[in-house]
């Protein structure tokens, strides 16, 4: 089959043909396209409307339904009953951009250079999620947080550092530029209340913050853009969940209205920093200290938009055939402000570490035409196989003139398979630590030395046992040296 993919941006246009444009590259195996067999039995019938959402921070312990004994997140609850709960899903990086690059390319984010939050962007040579899905018929629309790339080319624009600041008209990269039909973006952080506007200062909050210095109400600095040079201003008040909500939902109404199956990414900026939480919510959380209550209350805010979503598909007639995906970009922040309380849970570490609790987050999909009672999938699954779980369940093959990181989730969902293919490379913000994922065990390579975990039966990371299974150790270590070899080839090929 062939797939056109064409470039609004620049003239580049890529034609992909399963024989023509194969190119060998190191572990060529993993470009084959996956099987039919392998594939939904939806396929053969109408689209599934895809709907990707995405919290910001959220540890893998804030949830109801992981354990947390008191944050309420009903309908995130509701889901996990409802569908697949993923034990294991990771977010590709411990910190936010690079996460989001593997969602929508089904990479690694080294092999484009997002390799940090405000650095790099989905460079024009790769593939969008969305280009695919538009070539097959859908509607796509992005609400929330962008941050893959700049959304301005204006200097000193959208309270920006680093190489966004420095140079936005090579980062200029908006989604309207990405296939994405409908936009309701903003380039990175905004408060989770209020969004448009600088809250009240934080006591204890890190001055280096530089965002956060702002009198209260006045422009926090990041707006939402709608187009080139297009920003909203109206109905911005309140819980900035409800704000993005409100603009997701009439887009899909309308998809429903002009039957054409959509293509939805929400990505919420909670509970990222700022983080503040609205009275009503804060109030269910009285009995906490103050800090902690705003983090709490803008979860739940959150969750409450999930459930109005949830039954918006309901009333419009179209949840069964819906696929509903939910996870976080990263582990729980615990630096910089006395109201970052998230929980990892049982796991080690926090945002930035690629220990569990950096990226291990919540993973869950509710899909009721084809997921008909509760699954718990334990083996671990990353956001870079968002990519090729969809392609498979339009029938689409994985293009084939690059190595895709993330895999063909279905024949795990629905039993084929008992086990991960092939495991999950994971790197740190400067490519200095690397852990290999596999089912059982987790290699961590650092500059002091190689750690061996049973992610199984020791998912805190306690104790480290390459000593005792040297051959296991270096097995592994020589897997990530290849994968690693491959992703910083593509990382330096970046012009
Ligand atoms: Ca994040």
């Amino acid at each position: 089959m062939k797939l056109l993919i064409s470039q609004t941006m620049n003239t580049k246009s890529i034609i992909l043909s399963s024989i023509s444009t194969l190119v060998f590259l190191v572990g060529a195996t993993e470009l084959l396209a996956q099987p039919n067999s392998n594939r939904p039995s939806v396929v053969s019938g109408s689209k599934p409307n895809i709907i990707l959402m995405m919290a910001d921070d959220l540890g893998w312990g804030d949830t109801g339904y992981n354990g947390h004994p008191f944050l309420n997140t009903p309908n995130l609850d509701k889901m996990s009953a409802e569908g697949v709960t993923f034990n294991r899903f990771y977010s590709a990086a411990a910190m936010c951009s690079p996460t989001r690059g593997s969602v929508y390319t089904g990479r690694n984010p080294y092999r484009f250079g997002i390799t940090y939050a405000m650095k790099g962007r989905l460079e024009d040579t790769e593939i969008p999620v969305t280009s695919v899905v538009k070539e097959a018929g859908y509607t796509t629309g992005h609400f929330g947080k962008w941050h893959l790339g700049t959304l301005s080319r204006i200097k000193g624009d959208q309270s920006r550092w680093g190489s966004f600041e420095e140079d936005p008209v090579r980062y200029y990269c908006p989604p309207w530029e990405r296939d994405v039909d409908v936009s309701f973006v903003t380039e990175s952080k905004v408060p989770t209340w209020d969004p448009l506007l600088h809250p009240d200062p934080i006591k204890g909050d890190e001055v280096s913050d530089a965002t956060f210095v702002g009198a209260r109400g006045s422009s926090y600095g990041n707006d939402y853009f709608t187009g080139e040079g297009q920003t909203e201003t109206e109905n911005m008040d309140g819980d900035d969940s409800r704000v993005i909500m409100d603009r997701a939902i009439p887009f899909i109404q309308n998809a429903v209205k002009e039957e054409t199956p959509f293509f939805t990414v929400i990505w919420f900026h909670t509970p990222h920093s700022p983080v503040v939480g609205g009275d009503e919510y804060r109030a269910m959380y009285k009995d906490h200290p103050e800090p902690a209550q705003h983090y709490y209350a803008c979860v739940t805010a959150m969750d409450e938009q999930i459930g109005r979503l949830r039954s918006e598909l309901s009333n419009l007639g179209v949840a069964d055939n819906t696929m509903l995906w939910f996870c976080s970009d990263n582990g729980p922040a615990r630096q910089g402000s006395p109201r970052h309380v998230g929980s990892p849970g049982h796991l080690s570490g926090y945002k930035l570490s690629i220990q569990e609790g950096g990226i291990r987050v919540p993973g869950l999909l509710v899909w009721p035409d084809q997921i008909k009672q509760p699954i718990t999938i334990s083996e671990p699954c990353v956001t870079s196989d968002y990519f090729p779980t969809i392609l498979s369940s339009l029938g689409i093959d994985l293009p084939n003139d690059r190595p895709y990181d993330g895999i063909n989730l279905w024949p795990l969902i629905q039993g084929q398979s008992k086990e991960r293919t092939k495991p999950i490379g994971f790197l740190n913000k400067e490519a200095t630590e690397a852990v290999w994922m596999g089912t059982r065990y987790k290699l961590l390579s650092t500059p002091e030395g190689d750690q061996l975990f049973d992610i199984v039966n020791d998912p805190a990371e306690k104790g480290d046992l390459s000593v005792d299974l040297p051959s296991i150790t270096q097995t592994m270590k020589f897997e990530l040296n290849q994968w690693k070899a491959g992703v910083l080839a593509d990382l330096n090929s970046i012009p």
